[in-house]
């Protein structure tokens, strides 16, 4: 027969699909909804092949469900806003609208090329005011509901281009254009109050079941619930300090204080210390970036002043300012432990302050204990702690907290037990053009007033320039000039936008009604959400995840959804990796590039064009800088889509990395005409008989019903357990059984044929899902009416699910030759048949008949020669 063509074949479905609508889903269907949706691109230019993975997940998802009857929404669209658009456009002279919804066009072609089954309908893109006025209305319905705040925040300020900027345009310290050392400026900034939440969602995380507990912990990390005290320390000069502490059991070890360069203690001081403000001016210009506090040195500056030590009588402690000290944390405050910190080991170790050790390791001997440069942290029993002594860490902490509870310091009980969360409020005001415009005016009148719904949506001025640096909304003559809305008086209109983070936290719940004249339409929302399985990469885990949960609740705050926890299953998969290659001179070299050729046990590379050598690297993440990545575009015009869907979902486990190699590609495409062969084939058996039954009557026809009816159930479970490489395993294993079968049936019984013909169709259904492409054109071949697309997915008889089969060993003279599996109770005449049709028995008879031949059935055969 022909070989099988995706190239003509697979633009020919999607316009069948298309057609017939096949993939747009109703909100009025009745049967019960399945929603699956991955993570919504970032509309860079194209995609590359870490979505064609993602994708290919998710399709196979959609159109599963689909097949099992339920009503699957599966849209997609364009997570749109963002600096690289503004970038683009100073650099191309284009507007970022421009820019951004080209890319757009460009890369929905090539998603359509992959033959998804999306509901193109729903499609939205956040950069359109039919999108972010919705999202204006929630923030000022937010606003109202007392979830929004403006506060001082520090943002990063570049004084050569006097512009904020993003923390991805510090690099090293310096502004990305002007290589100015950056400042950090506080600015009036707007806020969702995230950590008002922080509570509730961590302890929902518990019921999120269906999610991968990496990232769950992953979310609790960043939440970081801190159980502590804080604690007042008496100056000796009068007054106090109060510290947070999460180990109070230390106490006894504790040899200084340190301040934040925030704290307002410190400002006081360095109002006539010039060392302290030179100190922290210094602070200043590092930055609070966790990373860049990580990393730093720790250091600090006396400020002369001591505290008394709160258990040891007559002893007092040094109070300092360190650069490692938040004030937004706490209290902005702490007493320093070296033995049993590192940060404070560190900076004891260089301010030659005592290190103490308090707690004592399981094993170690209280008399030579000591620590040296690795402060210890783990468990002990307490020690060279006076009343606390012998206790477990645990225990310490209570009895401290106890005793510091009990005791007054400055009109105040010592030590008050606090809970703190690590997770600060959401910054949202960004100082950049292209981002959802926040719906506020400034009146020096009125104050800061939103804007009136009626007024929605403030949209974007189109004629804007980007040839001075900074917030291009802000430099536009006329737009931010407005009349007060409610004094009338000229007012200042907001020109911060949303952080694009926003803008991703609800796009979920607009797909469940992307034309409705609000955010959402609350039943229907309902009845969609949550999203049943989500499906994306894990660098998403914690920002995105976490918003999202904290918006889902803010909705409902105001009325807009019904539910608190938008993703019911969440996945994670892994990356796509690529050899790497260098030329001689160490440049990167693109795989397209190069040659690769065996000798012997090993491979070597040369170069396409120039064929000089080429070593080969390490396999990496495909990305541009190291030149190892592999155009989707390419492969679909090459292999087709289906192959590049098959691949990706064959290789690995879909939450492992996976290795695009030529031979994996070339792999999946020869299954393809194998398939389609297949296919063939099994038409012309079937022409020659026209009565085939499908009945289990035959042994034969029974095997063979067996394993494609348990391939029907497993690829079933494996693809709901989102197995994916372990159906793509079953689906192997079912096409081998059946070419064999085909192999043998020419002549067999209608029984057999009718086996086969089942098996085949069923075959073609389990591929649907993942290359829907070939399924269709196999689906057609086999004479079947309508899209297997719209075939429901294929029963199970249970009965063959059954293992009834039994292995008989085989004698021969008294002496085990072999064995044999077959049905459970086949009769003794049908066994000796198969016996004797077996190469070992055959080899051993050498053409002679045997004496006799014993059959216990289900039991043993002895041949006896
Ligand atoms: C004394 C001590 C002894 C501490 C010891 C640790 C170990 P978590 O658990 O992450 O909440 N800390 C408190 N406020 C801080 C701030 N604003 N900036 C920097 N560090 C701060 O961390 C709580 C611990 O971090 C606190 O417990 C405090 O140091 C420090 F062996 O107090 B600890
Ligand atoms: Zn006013």
């Amino acid at each position: 027969g022909e070989r099988y063509n995706p190239r003509e074949m697979e633009p020919r479905w999607q316009k069948v699909w298309d057609d017939a609508k096949s993939f747009v889903s109703s909100n009025d269907d009745p049967r019960e909804p399945y929603y699956v949706l991955e993570m919504f691109p970032y509309p860079s230019g194209r995609i590359h092949m870490g979505h064609v993975r993602n994708y290919s997940m998710g399709d196979v998802v959609a159109r599963y469900y689909r097949a099992k009857g339920r009503n699957v929404l599966h849209p997609m669209g364009w997570d749109a806003f963002g600096l690289p658009a503004e970038n683009a456009a100073i650099e191309r002279k284009t507007h970022p609208g421009t820019w951004t919804r080209q890319n757009i066009g460009a890369m929905k072609a090539q998603l359509k090329s992959m033959g998804l089954a999306i509901d193109w309908t729903r499609e939205i893109a956040t950069c359109e005011p039919e999108y972010y006025k919705h999202q204006q209305a929630m923030f000022i319905d937010m606003m109202a509901a007392g979830l929004v705040t403006r506060k001082q925040s520090k943002v990063n300020w570049d004084p050569v281009d006097m512009t904020v900027l993003a923390n991805e345009q510090v690099i090293d310290g310096r502004g990305w254009r002007s290589g100015a050392v950056v400042e950090q400026r506080e600015l009036t900034q707007w806020f969702f109050k995230i950590s008002d939440m922080a509570e509730e969602l961590l302890e929902a995380l518990d019921g999120l079941t269906e999610w991968p507990e990496k990232v769950r912990i992953m979310q609790r990390n960043w939440i970081g619930k801190s159980e502590g005290l804080r604690l007042l320390f008496e100056r000796t000069d009068g007054g106090a300090i109060e510290v947070f502490t999460t180990r109070p059991d230390t106490i006894f070890g504790a040899s200084f204080i340190a301040l934040s360069p925030d704290h307002p203690l410190t400002t006081r001081l360095a109002a006539d210390n010039s060392a302290l403000t030179e100190f922290v001016a210094e602070c200043h210009r590092q930055g609070t970036a966790t990373e860049t506090l990580e990393k730093a040195e720790k250091k600090g500056v006396f400020t002369g002043l001591h505290v008394k030590h709160p258990v040891i009588d007559g002893a007092t402690l040094p109070v300092y300012v360190a650069n490692f000290v938040l004030m937004d944390y706490g209290t902005g405050a702490i007493f320093g432990c070296p033995a049993h910190d590192q940060r404070d080991l560190d900076f004891a170790r260089k301010y030659d302050l005592p290190v103490v050790p308090v707690v004592l390791p399981p094993d170690a001997d209280a008399a030579s204990f000591a620590v040296a440069e690795v402060a210890y942290t783990d468990a002990g029993t307490i020690f060279n702690s006076g009343f606390l002594d012998g206790k477990s860490i645990e225990e310490a902490k209570k009895a401290a907290a106890e005793h510091f509870a009990a005791r007054v310091v400055d009109g105040r009980p010592q030590g008050t037990v606090e809970v703190n969360y690590r997770l600060r409020d959401w910054g949202v005001s960004r100082q950049r053009y292209w981002g959802c415009p926040i719906p506020v005016i400034h009146c020096e009148v009125c104050g800061t007033l939103p804007v009136p719904k009626k007024d929605l949506p403030v949209v974007l001025p189109e004629d804007v320039t980007f040839d001075k640096p900074g917030n291009a909304l802000d430099h536009h003559p006329t737009w931010k000039h407005v009349n007060c809305p409610q004094c009338g008086a000229s007012a200042r209109r907001e020109t911060d936008t949303m952080d694009t983070f926003v803008d991703s936290s609800w796009y979920f719940a607009r797909f469940t009604a992307p034309d409705a004249e609000t955010p959402t339409i609350p039943a229907v929302a309902n009845r969609w959400l949550p999203v049943d399985q989500y499906i994306g990469g894990v660098e998403h885990a914690i920002l995105h995840l976490l918003y999202s949960r904290y918006f889902t609740r803010a909705m409902k705050a105001t009325g807009h959804v019904g539910l608190d926890e938008p993703f019911k299953g969440l996945f994670t998969q892994g990356m796509v990796t690529h050899e790497t290659y260098k030329s001689p001179t160490g440049e990167w070299v693109a795989p397209v590039d190069v040659v690769l050729e065996t000798f012997g046990e090993g491979r070597r590379a040369k170069h396409l064009q120039s064929g000089e050598p080429i070593s080969i690297g390490s396999i990496e993440k495909m990305s541009k800088s190291k030149k190892n990545v592999i155009d989707p575009d390419e492969i679909v015009a090459t292999y087709g889509a289906d192959t590049a869907r098959w691949f990706m979902l064959s290789d690995s486990p879909p939450e492992r990395d996976v290795q695009w190699t030529e031979a994996g590609v070339e792999g999946a495409s020869r299954f393809q005409q194998r398939v389609w062969r297949l296919v063939g084939e099994t038409i012309e058996l079937i022409k020659q008989s026209s009565d085939i039954v499908v009945t289990s009557d035959d042994s034969e026809a029974l095997s063979l019903r067996k394993i494609v009816h348990r391939a029907v159930h497993n690829v079933g479970s494996d693809i709901e357990g989102l197995r994916f490489n372990r159906a793509v395993a079953q689906i192997y294993e079912l096409t081998n059984a059946l070419v064999r079968s085909a192999g043998l049936v020419s002549a067999a019984p209608a029984a057999r044929m009718g086996a086969l013909r089942e098996g085949v169709e069923r075959l073609v259904q389990l591929l649907a899902p993942m290359m829907p492409h070939l399924a269709e054109t196999c689906w057609e071949a086999l004479g079947k009416t309508g899209l297997v697309a719209d075939a429901p997915w294929p029963a199970v008889d249970a009965a063959l699910l059954v293992d009834d089969t039994v292995t008989m060993p085989i004698q021969v003279n008294g002496k085990r030759r072999g064995e044999i599996t077959v049905a459970k109770g086949t009769p003794a005449a049908e066994v000796e048949r198969l016996v004797l049709s077996l190469d070992e028995i055959v080899r051993i008879l050498d053409g002679k008949a045997p004496k006799k031949i014993v059959i216990v059935p289900d039991r043993i055969v002895n041949v006896v020669v």
